[in-house]
């Protein structure tokens, strides 16, 4: 019989889709190499990762010879085929659904809105050498807030996670980006206390896993502070 090879995942800590996927990974278990590509250093560019990802992105996923990218297709991908605890991904339809929809929306708004801050304020200047275009950044945090908006009055209305009841993969993907901004000492969900007992309530249920894989942007936040 041919041996199964472990599935590799391919990851940047700075990565927030690849922070979700590394956390899914460790927190149900699933067994798995961890194999770092460090953007910083242009290793998604070098010919070896290219030739599985012409993409050049990450998070990448290869389970004995399947290749997978996207973060929201690699972790349903995970789900189903590990049979990871239901409320993750539930089966029921209307549940799923609300899992997708919030899947569907959160990679124009929340993770769109979230990322442009932290470019602006944290990669622009790092990459330039220039201060932050602090007119853009003022435009930014105010298209962001349109979108934290909705987080809480539609997706936190009634329910103490995005979809439901437990937490899921919605709830996974949206707090590793909203955690983007803090590498700039940037605390976007302050003055919220809908979305901070939210981001709680999903750190506890993720445990040390999260400030595990949160340990690099816990560095960057330092280092702005100094
Ligand atoms: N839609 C993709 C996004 C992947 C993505 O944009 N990854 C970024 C890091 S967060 C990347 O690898 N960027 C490298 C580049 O564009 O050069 C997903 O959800 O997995």
């Amino acid at each position: 019989m041919a041996s199964r090879l472990p599935l590799r995942v391919y990851y940047d800590l700075l990565s927030q889709p690849s922070r979700a996927v590394l956390i899914f990974l460790r927190r149900t278990g699933i067994p798995h190499v961890e194999k770092p590509v460090a953007l910083r250093k242009n290793e998604h560019r070098s010919p070896e990762f290219t030739k599985l990802n012409p993409m050049q992105k990450v998070p990448v996923i290869e389970d004995n010879g399947f290749v997978l990218t996207e973060s929201v297709a690699i972790l349903k991908y995970l789900a189903t085929k590990y049979n990871t605890p239901l409320f993750w991904y539930p089966q029921e339809p209307m549940k799923r659904a609300k899992v997708d929809e919030y899947m569907a929306w959160q990679h124009a708004n929340v993770r769109y809105h979230t990322a442009k801050v932290f470019i602006l304020e944290m990669l622009m200047p790092r990459m330039t050498g220039q201060p932050v275009d602090e007119m853009k950044l003022t435009k930014a945090l105010s298209e962001l807030k349109g979108t934290l908006d909705i987080l809480e009055s539609m997706f936190l209305k009634k329910q103490p996670f995005l979809c439901g009841d437990e937490i899921t993969l919605a709830d996974l993907l949206a707090i590793c980006e909203l955690m983007q901004p803090l590498g700039a000492d940037r605390d976007i969900l302050k003055d919220r206390p809908k979305l901070i007992a939210w981001r709680n309530r999903v750190q506890s249920a993720l445990g040390k896993t999260f400030d595990d894989v949160h340990s690099f942007l816990y560095q960057l936040r330092n280092k702005a502070r100094l």
